[in-house]
């Protein structure tokens, strides 16, 4: 029986792998931090919060000394590290905490693995945002980074951490440059959930109109569970190494939003540009989307596409899940949700 660390198991991605590493008969550590009121809803959802070998423990990815006795204590064989400030805008405001947490914090974790066993298997949730600035296209494991957001400069710096860790301790450190992948347990302030809770709600009527931010920014969108399984196959190869998952397929914030909307029973068409562009219901003429300039970003990261051609010849990675199925699940999942009362 194998043992896993897990930070951030009240996010997206921790909650789809402690999932896939259960039934795979792993013993889990889940670690989440304090808060006035800890929200399980994503384990809950999956059904696995009662899972007797799912332990979960309170910890903060800033603090040393706890990441230190969290090695000892959970003895693990391999840790996969998924906590972090993960939202882009909300970087700008808060730079500090974004690189303590963000950019410090895998040091952390880096430093226990060096001081308490060296054979713990680390895994760091690297990201397409250390990209940035379109320098090539499609983006791949060679391509110059060029973040533009503090999220995007504090996770290159534990990028090349966990690189610098490999190659000076010997430590099995993988780094996952994963592309955007959401699913129904994505946050609401990431823009795929935002629109696809939006959807429901205007189909509901529950809400009238969704305000955007830059709907010409183009994303690679996948399925947040098939990048799980690449996580864990970049474990179990014969050695560390840095890959890119991704689809390959970009589309812009308003292809989605208008798929998002199709998949909800509404056809938008949009007119007008910049601040004054809005999405009308074809059928109603109502306004159902407008821009608001209060969610664009001081830096924009235009263009993301990824080649995840050294995963595939790699690991056997490929993501099995278009992006209209993605879409259409999250909009099912919100219709249900919103008729139900959920509010997460
Ligand atoms: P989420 O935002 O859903 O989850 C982040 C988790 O980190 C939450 O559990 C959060 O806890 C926890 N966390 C935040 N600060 C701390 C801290 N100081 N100490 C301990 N835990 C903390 O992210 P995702 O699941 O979407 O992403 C997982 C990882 O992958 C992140 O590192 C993200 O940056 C990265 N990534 C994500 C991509 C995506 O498209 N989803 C793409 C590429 C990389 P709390 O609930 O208390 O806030
Ligand atoms: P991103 O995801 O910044 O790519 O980071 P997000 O969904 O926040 O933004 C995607 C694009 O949509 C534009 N946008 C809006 N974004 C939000 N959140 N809200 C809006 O109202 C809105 N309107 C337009 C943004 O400007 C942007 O261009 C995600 C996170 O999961 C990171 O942690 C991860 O590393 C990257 O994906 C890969």
């Amino acid at each position: 029986m194998k043992t896993a660390i897990i930070t951030g198991i009240t996010g997206q991605d921790a909650a789809y792998l402690a999932e896939l590493l259960l039934d795979k008969n792993y013993v889990v550590y889940g670690t989440y931090r304090r808060t006035s009121s800890v929200n399980f809803w994503r384990i809950e959802e999956l059904g696995i919060q009662d899972n007797p070998n799912l332990h979960l423990v309170e910890y903060d990815l800033t603090d040393l000394g706890a990441s230190i006795r969290l090695m000892e204590m959970a003895k693990p064989d391999e840790v996969y590290n998924l906590a972090a400030q993960s939202f882009v805008g909300v970087s700008f405001e808060q730079p500090h905490t974004t690189a303590q947490i963000t950019g410090l914090g895998p040091l952390n974790l880096l430093e226990a693995i060096r001081i308490v066993d060296t054979n713990i298997k680390f895994y760091q949730a690297s990201t397409s945002e250390m990209f940035g600035e379109v320098q090539a296209v499609p983006q791949l494991e060679t391509t110059p980074f060029y973040p533009r957001s503090p999220y995007g400069v504090a996770k290159l710096y534990a990028h090349w951490m966990t690189i610098n860790y490999r190659e000076s301790y010997g430590i099995f450190g993988a780094s996952g440059i994963l592309f955007n992948h959401e699913s129904p347990l994505r946050g609401q302030e990431f823009v795929t959930r935002k629109i696809t809770d939006s959807a429901a709600k205007i189909k509901l009527g529950l809400l009238d109109v969704l305000e955007l931010g830059n709907m010409d920014a183009k994303r690679d969108w996948g399925f947040a569970k098939d990048y799980i399984e690449g996580m864990y196959l970049m474990l179990q190869a014969d050695k560390p190494d840095t890959y890119v998952l991704a689809t390959n397929r970009t589309e812009t914030v308003r292809d989605f939003v208008t798929m998002a909307f199709k998949a909800a029973g509404i056809t938008l068409r949009f007119e007008g540009s910049a601040e004054a562009e809005v999405g009308i219901d074809t059928d109603s003429g109502k306004v159902m989307v407008k821009v608001n300039p209060k969610f664009y970003r001081p830096a924009e990261v235009d263009l993301l596409i990824g080649n995840p051609q050294k995963a595939k010849d790699d690991l056997g990675w490929e993501p099995k899940t278009t992006l209209e199925q993605l879409c259409s699940m999250m909009v099912e999942a919100d219709l249900r949700r919103n008729t139900e009362g959920f509010s997460f």
